[in-house]
């Protein structure tokens, strides 16, 4: 979260900072009763028990579009709402999606390690890449930054399909009921989708053999939709041609085989790492609570 956001918070509403550290029980015992708002972003587990630490929540402001580190169902059942921050990153996760693609793709950043290592003058052959005009590319959750990044592949000359829990109303693009049938027809699968119990793993061992040993895997919604073993697995055997990951299974923490594979870029979680996605989302998180302490009601609120 933005250091301006936790000042702004500080001084107009006398906000106290919560240690990071797993260990938050003795600040929540002290500063939990009497807290109506909580501000959080990823990466900190909103789950039950710190819910029962805050006796007097009425709404859990989350920095961040998506909000699986909330159990809102938990929350829900005590009347307490939770809002979170979209629209306002799109843009910035869009760009990076096509970048990772671009990247997986014409081994961007493989080169830059090449002539960095000293391997293009000692005369070592770099392997030829793949173009990105005339892929089929897969998109797996055609929510609003799918759209966003599907439209930003149009004029690359992509082919562009989706899975999405349910066919998108008016979308020109073509709707696959699973994401295995999406995979088997792509030559890139692109994921975008919330992670939901039932988005867990929806990208296995079945969807990457059926992508293809030409296929490419980019992942910048959540670790949980990947089967990160099955992933690993396929990138050893050959049964997809690489990856772009900005999340993972446990982050920070990256398996250390994907280091060093040169057909994999790893990101640490940037999607929406931009001064102006950030600075909007602070905008907008501070929208929220204003909102809701003006009026009880947030301005993006996020459905059960
Ligand atoms: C941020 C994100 O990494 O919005 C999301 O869902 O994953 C990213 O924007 C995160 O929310 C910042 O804490």
């Amino acid at each position: 979260m933005l250091s301006s956001l936790a000042e702004r918070l500080d001084t107009t509403y006398g906000a106290v900072e919560l240690p990071t550290d797993d260990d938050v029980s003795e600040a929540l015992a002290t500063h939990g009763p009497g807290a109506r708002v909580l501000v959080v972003s990823y990466g900190h587990p909103v789950g039950r028990p710190f819910l029962e630490a805050l006796p007097d929540l009425e709404a859990v402001v989350n920095f961040g579009v998506g909000y699986d580190n909330i159990d809102v169902a938990a929350a829900h059942e005590r009347g307490i709402v939770v809002g979170n921050t979209p629209d306002v990153l799109n843009d910035s996760v869009a760009e990076l999606t096509v970048g990772l693609l671009l990247d997986v793709l014409r081994r961007m950043s493989a080169g830059d390690r090449y002539v960095r290592a000293g391997r293009w003058e000692s005369g070592v052959a770099f392997p030829l890449a793949r173009q990105l005009a005339g892929r089929r590319v897969g998109i797996v959750g055609m929510g609003r930054i799918g759209a966003a990044v599907a439209r930003r592949l149009e004029p690359f000359g992509c082919e562009i399909g989706y899975h999405n829990r349910r066919e998108v109303d008016a979308s020109p693009y073509r709707f696959f009921d699973s994401a295995l049938a999406l995979a088997e027809t792509s030559d890139a699968l692109v994921v975008l989708a919330p992670a939901t119990p039932e988005t867990r793993h929806l990208v296995d061992a079945d969807v990457l053999s059926a992508l293809g040993p030409d296929g490419v895997l980019v992942n910048v919604a959540r670790g949980s939709l990947v089967d990160e073993c099955a992933l690993l697995e396929a990138l050893r055997a050959g049964t997809i041609a690489g990856a772009g990951l900005d999340v993972y299974a446990d982050e920070p923490r990256v398996p250390s085989e994907l280091w060093e594979r040169d057909d994999v870029v790893l990101l640490p979680h940037v999607g929406s790492a931009t001064r102006e996605a950030r600075e909007a989302m602070a905008g907008l998180v501070l929208d929220n609570v204003e909102a809701f302490l003006a009026s009880g009601s947030l301005v993006t609120p996020v459905e059960g």
